[in-house]
């Protein structure tokens, strides 16, 4: 890799349509992040931008549906997800918004560039309008089928089974996602970039030049290229964007995936003015955009063939784009609740953002999409955080403590045990910068956890509790190794658990620390006083994550309940035909499980005749307790044959009612009937 002079991040910007969740994390934040400190921490220059992405349908949708203003929707969601951020200590160096007015003019005047130089073409063409709304219909305002996949719920500007990207006019069945309507076409001018004029360029700079990009990313652009490119408006007919900026175009604002991404320069510019161009366009720059899966189309191609139009500007020499965490065995929803809202993380495990960042990066979506559950969680926390890391540095304090007040001894007399932990340490460093220097994050993390398995290993073979008994020079020796290996833990893990290596580090008494120092064994002088040892790390007990999964549960039933719908009556019946069932009340006497059958209930009923009879009803698995039953009435079918099941014979049909989840709850009636009485 060419050695470049300073480093530019860019994060996916989100849309502050709503609040943010472990996927935006593990995907594109955390990588991120854990990148953007591993740079720090080796005095690199660096910039990470970041911010909230404004405009577009999906906020003008949201605030439709909540007969709220889009302003009021970005005021809302961007201070949630600008505050989420930082809890989770995402080292934004500045963290901007959209509906600035730098990015309106930056993006403006990107605009007026390209048009200036002839850059667009204007198309007017036949485009989908809503009648019943009175508005035209773009990117999410229309859903229909993908002609790709055949996805049924794909976007006017992407299928997001698929990934392609499209044109509104390309859905096959289209409807209005405002009423629902089925669009009219109508006509209408917009302009368009010719990406079909950029594929040579694009073809060479990535399918040549970037070969080392991620499979997953080379792979959707060599297909995009493949497909061949073809000319993609960039203006839309709504009122919430920023305004085209040229005569002739009122009414029109920019398309969003033509703003969004300028909003990484207008970003860079609110942090550094003028000196954005250095960040920019010097070739000695290297641009880094962090992103999910999603938007590949549009940081690789549709951004690169804007940046290229412009001609002044520096292209990303790589984009680890991410693939999807999924929750729970099922996508990550907005709509449909399925997530953990980071705000809602924070209030159920406040002081534990570590732990999640923890497990989002063990679990990481690099390269196939993943998923997070809540028991590999608590595993993860328990077995590797509490067990193995925590529980290495706090054996160290305490002994540290017990044996020597907390004042670290000289090193004396090195042995073959502190010479193996060394040289561990320094080749865990190698394979850790390797590792982080190709984005490869889970990798590293596990290396970093592996030299707080050797620091464990090494008490458990030098064993300074029982040395203590003989030899307090070689204690001592050995509690100066260990409490070193502790500082060099708080740099490996600084870019992955800054809040527990910034706490490690002041327990030691440290102050700065660099990449530079990992692998040494003198950063804790002797003669320094540890301090107490402190909790970096606590058990996660069952009823917390059970907690969080009946949650989900809960999210599942309430989505169950809303997709819910009575089954299409059937068919005329004549009232002849009814009266031939004889429906009746009666009293359950007895109800139990039948031995040996998942399915099948015993009823005793009181049927008023002074002869109970027998009724087996398939309805086991709707009843944990089936003697909740007993005394109630119920209604049953009097006059079917009997049948025998399990040996048993059943003198009827007990009636019961389908929920929306499959199970089955007993009717009766919703007063005190006589059992006996008819029912018709
Ligand atoms: N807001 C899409 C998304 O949140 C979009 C990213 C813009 S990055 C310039 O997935
Ligand atoms: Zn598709």
């Amino acid at each position: 890799m060419k050695d470049f002079k300073r480093t530019l991040i860019t994060t996916a910007l989100p849309y502050a349509n709503g609040p943010v969740h472990i996927g935006h994390l593990a995907g594109v934040y955390v990588p991120a992040d854990i990148y953007a400190r591993y740079l720090r921490l080796q005095g690199r220059e660096v910039l990470m931008i970041g911010g909230s992405d404004e405009h577009g349908v999906p906020i003008t949708i949201k605030a439709r549906n909540e007969g709220v203003t889009p302003q009021d929707i970005v005021d809302r969601y961007h201070k949630i997800i600008k505050d989420s951020f930082e809890e989770f200590g995402i080292s934004f160096d500045v963290y901007g918004r959209t509906t600035s007015e730098t990015h309106r003019k930056t993006a403006s005047d990107f605009f007026r560039k390209l048009y200036d130089k002839g850059e667009f073409v204007e198309k007017t063409s036949m485009q989908l309008y809503d009648p019943e709304a009175n508005q035209f219909l773009a990117d999410r305002y229309v859903v229909g089928t993908c002609p790709h996949c055949g996805n049924e719920h794909a976007y006017g500007d992407q299928c997001e089974a698929c990934g392609t990207s499209l044109n509104a006019t390309d859905l096959i069945n289209p409807k209005s996602a405002i009423t629902g309507a089925e669009p009219v076409l109508r006509e209408t001018k917009h302009y368009y970039l010719p990406l079909d004029k950029w594929q040579p360029d694009l073809e060479k700079w990535i399918l040549e030049d970037h070969k080392e990009w991620k499979s997953n990313v080379y792979g959707q652009c060599k297909s995009w290229l493949d497909m061949g490119l073809q000319p993609r408006a960039v203006s839309r007919d709504l009122d919430w964007g920023i305004p085209v900026p040229v005569e002739g175009a009122e009414g029109k604002v920019l398309y969003v995936w033509f703003d969004a991404p300028i909003g990484y320069i207008s970003n860079t510019i609110d942090l550094v003015g003028d000196d954005y161009t250095k960040w920019w366009k010097d070739p000695e720059t290297r641009m880094l955009h962090f992103i999910g899966k999603d938007n590949i189309v549009f940081h690789c191609i549709v951004f690169p063939a804007m940046l290229m139009a412009d001609g002044s500007y520096n292209l990303p020499d790589n984009v680890p784009a991410n693939e999807f965490l999924n929750l729970e065995d099922d996508k990550i929803s907005t709509s449909r609740n399925w997530a953990v809202w980071l705000h809602e993380y924070l209030r159920d495990f406040p002081g534990k953002q570590d732990v999640l960042r923890y497990v989002l990066t063990a679990n990481a979506p690099e390269t196939k999409d993943n998923n997070f559950t809540w028991r590999d969680f608590q595993a993860r926390n328990n077995s590797e955080l509490v067990a193995i890391l925590g529980n290495f540095v706090n054996r160290a304090v305490v002994l540290t403590h017990k044996y020597f007040d907390g004042v670290l001894q000289a090193a004396v007399e090195l042995t073959e045990a502190e010479e193996k932990l060394i040289a561990q340490v320094k080749e865990l460093k190698k394979e850790m910068s390797e590792a982080l220097d190709t984005f490869h994050f889970r990798e590293a993390l596990k290396l970093a956890m592996d030299m707080a398995r050797a620091g464990n290993q090494y008490l458990q073979e030098t064993e300074p509790w029982k040395v203590a008994k003989s030899d307090m020079t070689r204690t001592g020796t050995i509690l100066n190794i260990a409490i070193n290996l502790c500082a060099n833990l708080s740099i490996a893990f600084e870019p992955f658990l800054p809040f527990m290596s910034e706490k490690l580090v002041k327990m030691l008494g440290g102050d700065k620390i660099t990449w530079d120092m990992l692998g040494c064994f003198d950063l804790v002088p002797a003669g320094a006083h540890i301090g107490e040892a402190q909790l970096l790390f606590e058990k996660i007990e069952d009823s917390e994550v059970e907690a969080q999964v009946q949650k989900l549960l809960d999210t599942k039933k309430a989505n169950e309940m809303k997709a819910w719908k009575p089954e299409p009556v059937k068919s005329e019946c004549a009232f002849e035909d009814f009266e031939k069932v004889d429906i009746r009340v009666g009293r359950v006497l007895e109800c139990c499980k039948v031995k040996k059958s998942k399915k099948l209930l015993q009823f005793l009923i009181d049927d008023g005749t002074g002869t109970p009879r027998t009724i087996l009803s398939g309805i086991a698995q709707s009843y944990e307790d089936p003697s909740v039953l007993v005394g109630k009435e119920i209604c049953f079918v009097a006059n079917f044959a009997p049948r025998k099941m399990m040996g048993i014979e059943s003198q009827g049909m007990i009636m019961s009612a389908v929920n929306p989840d499959g199970t089955l709850t007993v009717v009766g009636p919703t007063a005190d009937v006589q059992p006996g009485a008819s029912v018709g």
